[in-house]
């Protein structure tokens, strides 16, 4: 799938450990309804699921994702992105490199997660579509995550490189994004705020008023 950067505007990022009740693929489509514009299978934590049963998950939330036409993105697992054919892949710093596996991954959407200037200028953003800029404020959907940045790191980095596409991660709801997309983000993306709303439709429709 071509990558637009409007398709970053609202990012819903979840594995199944994210969900306390329910399941992972009523809570997709209901956010899918609702109009998010993109969507990241990140199958991480305690009790995650593996191998064949994380595959047939991926497959059902593929196929969901392709019926409101919103990209299907796998978090870390490469090799996964491929053996379900998904639209992209999304990288952090301490995953497999890009440049080292780029020819496998050719029409695939390209994400790279960019905590801060040092990580920046250490990446090879060649084959990269977006950056996932992170956290903004606190989170406790990621057990590692560094010190928040503030809506400032969206505004430096924006400044840093005035062309990327930009999504920023880490605490934002519909409540608090405007300022960072009016500090230079392309868009949002978010686990809790969604993964753990009463009410995805309305709260999907707050966060997507924000853009024009
Ligand atoms: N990377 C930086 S913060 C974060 C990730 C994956 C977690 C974001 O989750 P939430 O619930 O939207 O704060
Ligand atoms: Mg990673």
């Amino acid at each position: 799938m071509k990558f637009r950067r409007d398709m970053l505007q609202l990012y819903f990022i979840c594995g199944t450990n994210n969900i306390a009740d329910g399941k992972l693929e009523e809570v997709l489509e209901a956010a899918l309804k609702a109009g998010i514009t993109m969507f990241q299978f990140r199958e991480k934590g305690p009790g995650a699921l593996t191998g064949g049963e994380k595959k047939q998950l991926a497959l059902k939330l593929k196929s969901l994702c392709s019926q409101y036409h919103v990209p299907f993105i796998i978090n870390d697992d490469w090799e996964l992105a491929l053996a379900v054919d998904a639209d992209g892949i999304h990288l952090g710093q301490d995953d497999e490199k890009i440049e080292t596996i780029i020819e496998k991954l050719t029409g695939k959407i390209i994400g790279l997660s960019v905590g801060n200037f040092e990580e920046y200028d250490q990446s090879d953003l060649t084959y990269v579509d977006y950056i996932g800029v992170g956290p903004i404020y606190e989170t406790s959907s990621k057990s590692d995550a560094k010190k928040p940045g503030g809506i400032e790191l969206i505004r430096k980095m924006r400044l840093y490189d005035k062309e990327i596409p930009i999504v920023a991660i880490g605490g934002i709801t519909s409540r608090n994004c405007e300022m960072i997309i009016k500090a230079g983000a392309d868009g949002i993306s978010t686990i809790s705020s969604i993964a753990a709303s009463r009410n995805i439709e309305q709260d999907v429709k707050n966060y997507l008023e924000y853009y024009n």
